[in-house]
């Protein structure tokens, strides 16, 4: 059975955002012990469990109600947002902050000779991606309208394996598109990491270890800039 009155945070549990994502909650004065295989870890000195999954999983997750807190890349909130405003839902959440780590932007990249002069290019072409509702709510702007090839990794081989004609990915410095013979062509989204909450009431405790979490976090970012 389920504890309710522990607090559920849900964070990535390998990748890019775990290591910040357990400093973050580490300097925020939360003992735990992560033992590399769990799912879950309890806090020693707070009620407090942490849940460590897929990062794709995690806003789901906190508008399902599942967990209570979730740390997980703008990015993959607002596709899950997309897609459930697709299916007909209204995902509902609170957004608390924005984190200091993270940082990426989702952008449109295309063989190094493609010739491009705007949006309006990309008019039917293949598009190889993981964010097809991003990517069309973006060419929606332009009155564009494209071809998906919706892929959950790899997505710079595409172009060059003759998947699609451009891709839209995730980019940091740029190396990836660079070492595949790609070139950024259209920023269509800057992503951070952020702190969200599910919807709904709060035991008066649970809110206030929350708002400590809240404000604690605000310190250590301040601390930081
Ligand atoms: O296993 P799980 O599903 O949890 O992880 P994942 O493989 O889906 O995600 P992961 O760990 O790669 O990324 C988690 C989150 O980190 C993303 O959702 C973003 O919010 C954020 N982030 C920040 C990035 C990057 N920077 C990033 N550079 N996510 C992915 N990349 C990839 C990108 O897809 C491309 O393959 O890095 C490559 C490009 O990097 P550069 O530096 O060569 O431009
Ligand atoms: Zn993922």
């Amino acid at each position: 059975m389920l504890d309710n009155s522990r607090l559920r945070i849900a964070m990535q549990k390998s990748g890019r955002l775990s290591d910040e994502s357990k400093k973050l909650l580490a300097q925020c004065g939360i003992k735990i012990n992560l033992q590399e295989q769990r799912l879950i870890a309890f806090a020693e000195n707070m009620p407090i469990d942490i849940l460590r999954v897929r990062d794709d999983d995690i806003p789901g997750l906190v508008i399902d109600g599942v967990v209570d807190i979730g740390i997980v890349g703008e990015n993959v909130l607002e596709e899950e947002v997309l897609d459930r405003q697709a299916e007909g839902q209204q995902p509902q959440f609170k957004q608390l902050r924005r984190l200091d780590f993270g940082a990426c932007r989702l952008s449109i990249a295309a063989p190094r000779d493609f010739q491009y002069q705007g949006p309006r290019c990309l008019q039917d072409l293949r598009i190889a991606t993981t964010y097809p509702h991003l990517l069309k709510r973006y060419l929606a702007n332009y009155n564009v309208t494209f071809k998906t090839c919706l892929l959950n990794g790899s997505v710079e081989v595409a172009p060059r394996a003759g998947l699609a004609d451009v891709i839209c990915d995730l980019v940091s410095s740029g190396a990836t598109l660079e070492a595949n013979g790609l070139k950024e062509i259209e920023i269509i989204y800057q992503s951070k990491a952020c702190l969200i909450q599910r919807s709904g009431i709060m035991s008066a405790e649970k809110q206030a270890l929350i708002d400590k979490l809240l404000t604690r976090i605000q310190g250590v970012i301040q601390a930081r800039e």
